[in-house]
């Protein structure tokens, strides 16, 4: 099974300024799409700006999305929204919603985010899902980090459609440290994660489903974490606030 690299910038909070995003846009249309899916995760308030902006086919996603509809839920979105918008992806499950950091009102849990994620499909988006386990966790090794990320998982297992969803593992710790997951932890972590599918869902699914590495990737650690068999691209964070996206991409492809 060849599956196609797939990078996403998670843009987070940022930039500060609307006048800002040209420079961001013009990053992320610098990258060469032609062997390699490229999706971009603006801010709420600056999705409707930047939406109908990437030539190159780089697509957009929410970094959120409700789990009921259009109605009266202040603060949030909606996948009709993102369905009238041509929005095709949306990114669901980033421990920072999580309530790893700060405290999101309130933070999300392993039931909320299979709710959000079934109603997403449900509504012909694509998701992308993140999970992830925090430092204490994984000093303990491999075994206690899959008993962290089962459960992130076992809530979605039914819905791994690997033309529809998108795993991003981000180690909690290597989110916007500097420190990144070394290959070897990566790529065990991710052919355990492919292993746990294979039992639990079913070989085809496991070898077909594309998953992603997240925490502090960059230009530098790329290539070497993208050899790993089980990594398939990367979510980005800081870096894709930077020309260095584009490097990122072509290190994948
Ligand atoms: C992890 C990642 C993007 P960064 O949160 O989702 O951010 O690359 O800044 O660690």
């Amino acid at each position: 099974v060849v599956r196609k690299p797939i990078v996403g910038g998670n843009w987070k909070c940022n930039p500060s300024k609307v006048s800002e995003l040209k420079e961001l846009v013009a990053n992320i249309d610098a990258c060469d799409t032609s062997g390699c899916d490229v999706y971009v995760c603006p801010s709420t308030l600056h999705i409707g700006i930047v939406y109908k902006s990437f030539k190159n086919g780089a697509k957009v996603a929410p970094q959120n999305c409700n789990y009921k509809g259009c109605g009266a839920y202040t603060g949030e979105m909606s996948a009709d929204q993102m369905v009238d918008m041509g929005l095709e992806w949306c990114l669901i499950g980033h421990s920072e919603r999580r309530g790893e950091f700060g405290l999101p009102t309130p933070p999300e849990s392993n039931s909320l985010l299979a709710m959000k994620c079934k109603y997403l499909l449900e509504k012909g988006m694509k998701v992308i899902f993140a999970i992830g386990e925090p430092l204490p966790v994984r000093e303990k090794g491999l075994k206690a980090v899959m008993e962290t990320l089962i459960p992130q998982l076992l809530e979605i297992k039914g819905m791994l459609d690997p033309a529809r969803v998108v795993l991003a593992y981000e180690p909690v710790w290597s989110i916007g440290t500097g420190v990144t997951a070394s290959p070897a932890q990566a790529q065990e972590t991710h052919r355990a994660i492919r292993q746990w599918i294979a039992k639990e869902v079913s070989p085809s699914v496991a070898a077909e489903i594309r998953i992603q590495y997240g925490g502090s990737a960059n230009a530098k650690n790329a290539p070497d974490l993208s050899k790993c068999p089980d990594v398939d691209g990367f979510l980005v964070g800081g870096a894709s606030l930077k020309p260095e996206i584009a490097e990122i991409v072509a290190a994948v492809a």
